[in-house]
C-alpha cells in the first residue's frame, strides 16, 4: 500500500487527473494478454521524462514497485503488477517527435502505437518492417521492452534491428541517453541493446530512435492450402532453402484456421488442414521472380490449392484471418497456454511432429501457428482449469524438445512470469548469475517490474 503522502506526491507529480487510485480505473491496468491479472496500488500516466525520473526516484525513497505499461498486449505478463506497487502507463506520452527522411530515422515517444507510425512512414515512403500481430493497438514502447518479433521477423528482423538509441530512465532515476542518430556506432557497451528486451527491468525507454528502410515498390501476397500440416512445414522449409527469403513465411494449422473462421464467421480455406500465408517484396521484378518460385515450392508440397492476393482489399482479409487467431484461439477454449518456441528453420517439421505427440499423449488440443520461417511456432495448449497440471508437464515436453532441437524457450514475447519457472532450462546457472548481477547492478533496490524472468 502506499502512504497517503506518497500519494500526494505522485499527483504533485503527473497532476491529480493523472494519478488514479480507485478501483474501477486500477482494474484497466491490471492485466496483460495473458489474461493474468493483480491490481496496482496507483497508475500514473506521466507526460515527460522528467515526470517519469521523478517517479522512479521517489519510488527508491519509499520502495515501491514501478512496473512500466505500454497497451498491456504483452503475452507473457511483464505488465502486470504482480507485486502491487504503482503502474506506469507511458500511454500519454505519445507523439512521433521526428521523421528525418535524409538519416532514415523516426524518433518517437514510447506510447506511439506501432500501426500508427507504420502507416505515417509509409505515407513518405519510407518502412518501419516490426509487425507485432497486435499492431493496431499496441505500442512501440512495449515492442521496445519485449523486444518484440511479429511477421515480418524472417527478412527484416525485430524490434531490436531497428532501435538505434535510447532515452532512458534507469532504475535509480537517472537519465541517461544510449547508441546514436548514426548508422553506427560502437562508443561503449551496446547498452541500448541490453534495454531491448529487458522487459521493463531494467530502464523505461522515453525517447527512442528507430531505423527506417526506404519502402519496398512491390508486395506479393501468397496462400497456400495443405492436405497435412507436415506438407505445410515442408513447404515453408523448402521456401528457405530455394533461397528466397520471403518477407512473410506463416504457418496456420487446422484447429487455428477452424478458430480464426469461427470467430471472422468467414470460410477462407475451404476446410483445408494447413494454411502458408506468404508475402514477398522487393522491386516489381524481383517480387515477382521470387514468387513464382515460391509457388512451384508450394505445388512440389501438395498444396491443395493456392490464391495470389488480387488486390489490397483481398490481402488485408488474409492478414486479418492471420493476426485474428490469437484471440479467436479463446473460442475453442476458456484458456490458453501460449508459448512462442523457436527452433532452427529447418526443424520446424520435426517439432511439429514432437508436439503432435505430446499432444496426443496428455490427450491435450495443442493449437499450432505462426512465424515458420524464423522457427517460431506460437504452440497454444487448449484447456479448462481442470487440465492444468497436465498440461504444464506437456509445456516442459516441449520446451525440452525444443531445447534437444537447439532452439530457444521464447522467440518473441518474453520470460515475464510465464516462462520465469523455465528459464533455467536454457539458460546455464552462471549466465543466469550474471544477469542478476546486471539487474542487482542497475537496479538495487529492485524497484523495476520486480518479479519478471527470474523466479
Ligand atoms: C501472434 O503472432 C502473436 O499472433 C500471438 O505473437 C501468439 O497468441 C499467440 O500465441
Ligand atoms: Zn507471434
Amino acid at each position: 500500500m502506499l502512504k497517503p503522502s506518497t500519494i500526494k506526491e505522485l499527483k504533485k507529480i503527473v497532476g491529480d487527473r493523472h494519478l488514479y487510485t480507485v478501483a474501477e480505473e486500477l482494474v484497466a491496468y491490471s492485466y496483460d494478454a495473458t489474461r493474468r491479472e493483480a491490481l496496482p496500488w496507483a497508475v500514473a500516466r506521466p507526460s515527460s521524462t522528467e515526470e517519469v525520473a521523478a517517479i522512479v526516484l521517489l519510488a527508491n525513497r519509499e520502495g515501491f514497485p514501478v512496473v512500466p505499461r505500454g497497451a498491456g498486449t504483452g503475452m507473457s505478463g511483464g505488465s502486470v503488477p504482480m507485486q502491487g506497487g504503482v503502474v506506469l502507463s507511458l500511454e500519454r506520452m505519445d507523439r512521433i517527435l521526428e521523421i528525418n527522411e535524409d538519416d532514415l530515422l523516426a524518433v518517437v515517444e514510447p506510447g506511439v502505437i506501432t500501426g500508427e507510425l507504420q502507416r505515417v512512414v509509409e505515407a513518405r515512403g519510407l518502412f518501419y518492417p516490426p509487425d507485432p500481430a497486435s499492431h493496431q493497438v499496441c505500442t512501440i514502447g512495449g515492442n521496445v521492452a519485449e523486444c518484440a518479433g511479429g511477421l515480418r521477423a524472417v527478412k527484416y528482423g525485430v524490434t531490436k534491428d531497428y532501435v538505434l538509441g535510447l532515452e532512458v530512465v534507469l532504475p535509480t532515476g537517472e537519465i541517461i541517453k544510449t547508441g546514436a542518430r548514426t548508422a553506427k556506432s560502437v562508443a561503449g557497451y551496446d547498452l541500448t541493446k541490453l534495454m531491448v528486451g529487458s522487459e521493463g527491468t531494467l530502464g523505461v525507454a522515453t525517447k527512442i530512435i528507430l531505423r527506417l528502410l526506404p519502402l519496398p515498390e512491390s508486395v506479393l501476397t501468397l496462400s497456400a492450402f495443405f492436405p497435412d500440416i507436415d506438407s505445410a512445414a515442408r513447404a515453408a522449409s523448402g521456401i528457405i532453402r530455394e533461397r528466397v527469403l520471403p518477407r512473410a513465411l506463416e504457418l496456420v494449422d487446422r484447429a487455428s484456421l477452424r478458430a480464426a473462421e469461427q470467430y471472422l464467421k468467414e470460410d477462407l480455406s475451404g476446410g483445408a488442414a494447413a494454411m502458408l500465408l506468404i508475402e514477398v517484396d522487393g522491386t516489381v521484378e524481383s517480387a515477382a521472380r521470387e514468387m513464382e518460385r515460391v509457388t512451384a515450392v508450394v505445388s512440389r508440397c501438395n498444396a491443395s490449392r493456392t490464391e495470389q492476393a488480387r488486390d489490397q482489399g483481398e490481402r488485408e482479409r488474409l492478414w486479418k484471418l492471420r493476426r485474428s487467431i490469437s484471440p479467436a484461439l479463446y473460442t475453442i477454449k476458456p484458456r490458453k497456454l501460449n508459448e512462442d518456441i523457436v527452433v532452427p528453420r529447418s526443424r520446424i517439421p520435426d517439432i511439429l511432429r514432437e508436439i503432435e505427440a505430446i499432444a496426443a499423449r496428455h490427450n491435450l488440443l495443442i493449437a499450432n501457428f505462426g512465424h515458420a520461417g524464423d522457427g517460431n511456432i506460437h504452440t497454444n495448449i487448449m484447456i479448462d482449469d481442470a487440465d492444468l497440471p497436465k498440461a504444464e508437464i506437456a509445456v516442459k515436453e516441449i520446451f525440452a524438445a525444443t531445447l534437444r532441437m537447439d532452439g530457444s524457450i521464447s522467440g518473441e514475447h518474453g520470460i515475464g512470469l510465464s516462462k520465469a519457472a523455465y528459464l533455467p532450462m536454457e539458460v546455464s546457472p552462471a549466465a543466469l548469475i550474471a544477469m542478476k548481477r546486471i539487474k542487482q547492478a542497475l537496479d538495487p533496490k529492485n524497484i523495476l517490474n520486480p518479479g519478471k524472468i527470474f523466479l
